[in-house]
C-alpha cells in the first residue's frame, strides 16, 4: 500500500504494537523504536517487542528501557511488523502480532509472500527506516525530533554500510540530509557502528588476524578462532562478527571464510565474498545459506579436516 494509506492506517488506531525481527539489528531496532516514539507524540498508544538480544554496537539503541519492557496488552488495533521479510522473524511474538484487529509489514527486503493484511514493502530503499520516514514525513513532521531523526540516521547508516553499499540511493542520501537537518550526532553514531570495538574485541582481532591463512595465490582467506584465543582474550563467540570482513577487504581476496569453533568438533562459518564469488552456493554445499556477498552455515568434525571440506568448496567457486 502507498504511503498516505499507511497514514490512514495509523491515525484511524489508538492502541498499535510493533514487532522488530529475531537477531535484531540496528535497521530494525531504530526503525521501530523511532517509529513508537512519534506514534507516542501523536496520542497513541504504543507497545514494542523483539525477540532477541542486546549486541555491543547497538548499545546506544537497545536499551533495556526501550524495548521489550511492555506488557502484552489484551488487544490492539493494529500490529506492526518492523523490517521483518518473513513472519518467522517475529520469533515468538508471531501469535501476538497475528492478534492485531489490522497487521501491517512495513519492510525493505523482497518477501516471498506477504503474511500480515497491509503491506508496505519497497525493495529498492536502502533500509526501513527509509520508509518509516516517509510515513512520518506525510502524517506530521511537527512530531519529529532529534531523538528521533538519530535513531532513524542510525538505521539508514547501518543497513547501507555508511552509505557504502550498492543499496545507497538519491533517496537515501536526500533522507540522511533532511535527518542532519534535526541536527543528530551523526559523526559519533559512525564513530559507534563502524569503527569503535571493545577492548577485548581488539586484543582478539590482533592475534586472530597475526594468524590469518591464504590459499590459491591470495584468493582465499580464512580466519580461524578457536577455544584457546577466546580464553586468552576473554571474548567470546560472541565477539567474531565482523573480523571477517578484515580479511576479504584485502586486496585480491575474492573469498574470506572464519572458522569459529563453538563447541568441541564444532563450528561455525561465515563466508564473505567479493563480485560475483557466490558465497550463497558455497554455504549451500554445507546445508547452509545467505546472501550472494555474505553467507553462513554449521559444520562439525576434527578442524583439519573441516578446512579441507571448505577449502575445496571455495576453489570450486572461485
Ligand atoms: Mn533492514
Amino acid at each position: 500500500m502507498e504511503i498516505i494509506d499507511v497514514v490512514k492506517l495509523l491515525k484511524s488506531a489508538k492502541i498499535i504494537a510493533l514487532f522488530s525481527h529475531i537477531n535484531p539489528d540496528c535497521d530494525t531496532i531504530g526503525s521501530t523504536l523511532a517509529l513508537r516514539a512519534f506514534l507516542q507524540k501523536a496520542g497513541k498508544t504504543v507497545s514494542c517487542f523483539c525477540d532477541g538480544e542486546l549486541k555491543f554496537d547497538m548499545g546506544d539503541l537497545y536499551s533495556a528501557e526501550a524495548i521489550n519492557q511492555d506488557a502484552e496488552l489484551s488487544s490492539y488495533d493494529l500490529t506492526i511488523a518492523v523490517d521483518c521479510a518473513a513472519e518467522d522473524r517475529i520469533g515468538k511474538y508471531v501469535t501476538l502480532f497475528k492478534k492485531g484487529r489490522k497487521t501491517l509489514c512495513v519492510d525493505h527486503h523482497l518477501q516471498d509472500r506477504s503474511y500480515a493484511m497491509y503491506n508496505c514493502i519497497d525493495p529498492h530503499s536502502g533500509a526501513t527506516a527509509e520508509l518509516i520516514w516517509l510515513i512520518i514525513k506525510e502524517y506530521d513532521l511537527t512530531f519529529m525530533d532529534v531523538n528521533i531523526a538519530s535513531l532513524l540516521y542510525t538505521a539508514l547508516v547501518t543497513d547501507t554500510g555508511n552509505f557504502g553499499f550498492s543499496n545507497t540511493g538519491v533517496r537515501t542520501l536526500e533522507i540522511a540530509s533532511s535527518l542532519l537537518q534535526y541536527g543528530i550526532p551523526n559523526a559519533d553514531i559512525s564513530y559507534k557502528h563502524f569503527r569503535e570495538i571493545p577492548f577485548d574485541t581488539f586484543k582478539l582481532k590482533a592475534r586472530v588476524l597475526s594468524k590469518a591463512q591464504f590459499f590459491e595465490q591470495n584468493r582465499i582467506g580464512i580466519l580461524t578462532f578457536t577455544k584457546e584465543d577466546f580464553v586468552a582474550t576473554g571474548t567470546s563467540s560472541a565477539n567474531t562478527s565482523n573480523l571477517v570482513n578484515e580479511i576479504v577487504n584485502v586486496a585480491g581476496v575474492d573469498i574470506a571464510v572464519s572458522i569459529t569453533e563453538v563447541r568441541p568438533n564444532g563450528y561455525k562459518i561465515s563466508v564473505r565474498t567479493q563480485g560475483n564469488v557466490d558465497a550463497n552456493a558455497i554455504a549451500s554445499v554445507f546445508g547452509g545459506g545467505g546472501h550472494k556477498n555474505a553467507s553462513g552455515f554449521m559444520v562439525n568434525g576434527f578442524y583439519g579436516n573441516v578446512l579441507d571440506d571448505i577449502l575445496k568448496a571455495c576453489k570450486d567457486h572461485l
